[in-house]
């Protein structure tokens, strides 16, 4: 794809964690980043898939049908292998208001396993649209273990409890240019700059 100067691209995501890794991936292209915040009161939509891939592709359509822009967006979450996959597509909506109260939950379901860890990765799937469809997708991954009790006050959300074995602490525990060095979002967000920009 050519992108035509200064085009503009649409970040969509309405988390505040997200948007800050993904603008210092993408700062320097030649668009115009945007935000939901350029385009207040747009209604949520509803994350009803059954993937991560389905809801970016759903999230991103959203948006760009809704404001016309052209729009990235993406799907993420954490993958307890022993836990079966959870929480997975529902990691943001996971059991509890808190951060601290959803790992004291996977504590919990880990215990009723008789564990206290697991293999576990977090997904990235990211979704570039056009009001008329989808125009390229991608996904990142990255391999960790999940590891109580949490550690670490950088990142976000689950960040402080998952654990990346090369770099011997949390990813709440590293610098943020550390994270976006492995993480799935930087994997997804590194290779979405290569396709604008070739
Ligand atoms: P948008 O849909 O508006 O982008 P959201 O936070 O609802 O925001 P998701 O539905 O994709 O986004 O849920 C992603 C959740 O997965 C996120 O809220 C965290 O709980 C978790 N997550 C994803 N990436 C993460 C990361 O890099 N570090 C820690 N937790 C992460």
């Amino acid at each position: 794809m050519t992108v035509s100067r200064p085009e503009r691209l649409l970040l969509a995501t309405t988390n505040g964690g997200k948007l800050r890794e993904i603008r210092a991936i993408l700062g320097n292209l030649p668009l115009t980043l945007v935000t939901l915040a350029d385009h207040p009161a747009l209604p949520e939509p509803e994350e009803t898939g059954l993937t991560f891939a389905e809801n970016a592709r759903l999230k991103a359509l959203a948006y760009a049908g809704a404001t016309g822009e052209l729009t990235v967006a993406e799907d993420s979450g954490l993958e307890i292998d022993a836990l079966d996959g959870e929480p997975g597509v529902r990691s943001a909506r996971f059991n509890g208001e808190s951060y601290p109260e959803k790992f004291a939950t996977i504590g919990r379901m880990l215990g009723a396993r008789g564990t206290d860890s697991s293999t576990a990765r977090f997904v990235c799937a990211l979704a570039l649209t056009r009001p008329d469809g989808l125009v390229w997708e991608t996904t990142g991954t990255v391999e960790g273990r999940l590891q109580l009790p949490a550690r670490g006050h950088g990142g976000f959300g689950y960040d402080p409890i998952f654990y990346y074995p090369a770099y011997g602490r949390t990813l709440a525990d590293v610098t943020d240019d550390e994270k976006a060095a492995v993480s799935h979002r930087g994997q997804a967000f590194r290779r979405l700059r290569s396709y604008l920009t070739s």
